[in-house]
């Protein structure tokens, strides 16, 4: 994943190198707005490139579910640049959805992982993820590949735009530079604690995912590989939403898993911590290196080094992909064949 991230992309020519933004860079520019296109796990890479997109790019950006949006009659029109996001490149409802908006006159741009598959053809253009193939039914790599590329995309945008300078462009990169050595440090130093929390909360009936900013969509993508690989019922929301109904669930018996990394929106996340300790769930916490605040609050933390808020979806999901794995194999799962799922959904 990463050897093709870091061949995209050269800070010191101050440049990204992604073809398929070239080819339709003159319609971006002129974009009323991007729609994003998904399913599943790409959906939740749709959200985080919808928050990067629009924080960097400053260009409106809507996320649409593909099994919605192909079915209800959305407006879409000739200045609309749809991205749509898929690791197979088969998901019908992906498809079907992209069939329409064509007909409709919008640039396809296409983010697969699968070489020649149908939704890269359908495309104007695109990029490929180039993650391999994914040997589990459940996207973990390829979801990491899609924030990398979503990233650069973002950033790509930014650049031609002018709507960031050189030197946070730079910045940017050298952040993006340093993710896989920060990744290697998680599955080098986390594993074990993983493991052990893994064997702690195995047998727990619900599990709730919160987080806030560009740590939402991790939540959410936390509680979908629980679901997918250990069959336990979780539910991911944004930490600000507790309050409206979801913090009645919480007693001694819940385990609420934070995605907490320092971020502009610390402080708050703090106190949603505070929120559910005085209510006696079980905090389990994702939390940047060196951070005794939160530490003191949890009953356990799962620790990444420290990075730019925009690049935490990177970092935060690796050991939320650990943790189900771990859950899955505690309760004698294959984790690589959930009952139910296929690789690709196409009907
Ligand atoms: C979408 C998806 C995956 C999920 C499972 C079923 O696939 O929902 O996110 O893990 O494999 O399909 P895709 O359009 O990204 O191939």
């Amino acid at each position: 994943i990463f050897d093709s991230l870091r061949g995209r992309m050269d800070a010191h020519k101050n440049q990204i190198t992604l073809s398929g933004i070239d080819a339709i860079a003159d319609k971006i520019m002129a974009a009323r707005r991007i729609i994003i296109v998904a399913c599943g796990t790409s959906w939740h890479s749709a959200l985080v490139a919808e928050y990067v997109i629009e924080e960097l790019c400053r260009i409106n950006v809507e996320v649409e579910y593909a099994s919605e949006f192909r079915y209800r009659n959305p407006i879409i029109s000739s200045e609309d640049v749809i991205i749509a996001i898929s690791q197979s490149g088969e998901t019908a409802d992906t498809l079907v959805a992209l069939e329409n908006a064509k007909e409709q006159g919008a640039t396809i741009y296409g983010l697969v992982n699968v070489v020649g598959s149908s939704i890269a053809r359908i495309s104007n253009a695109g990029s490929y993820t180039h993650a391999g193939p994914e040997i589990g039914v459940a996207s973990t790599k390829a979801y990491t590949a899609q924030l990398a590329v979503l990233q650069l995309i973002a950033l790509k945008i930014a650049k031609l735009k002018g709507t960031i300078d050189d030197q946070k462009f730079t910045y940017f990169i050298q952040q993006l530079d340093a993710v896989p050595e920060k990744v290697q440090w998680i599955l080098d130093n986390q594993v074990e604690e993983i493991q052990r929390i893994a064997k702690k909360y195995s047998d727990a009936n619900d599990v709730l995912y919160l987080g806030r900013g560009y740590n939402f969509p991790t939540a959410l993508e936390g509680a979908l590989k629980l679901k997918e690989i250990s069959y336990i019922h979780a539910e991911g929301y944004p930490a600000a939403e507790m309050k409206h109904g979801p913090i009645a669930l919480v007693d001694e018996t819940l385990p609420v898993i934070f995605v907490a990394t320092k971020d502009s929106y610390h402080e708050k996340i703090v106190s949603n911590i505070q929120e559910i300790k005085a209510r006696k769930g079980k905090i389990i916490a994702i939390v940047s290196e060196g951070d005794n605040r939160v530490e003191e609050l949890a009953d356990d933390i799962m620790v990444v080094p420290s990075c730019d808020e925009i690049i935490a979806p990177l970092l935060a999901a690796i050991p939320l992909q650990l943790l189900a794995y771990y859950i899955g194999v505690e309760r004698g799962l294959d984790v690589d064949q959930p009952r139910n799922l296929a690789k690709s959904v196409t009907v």
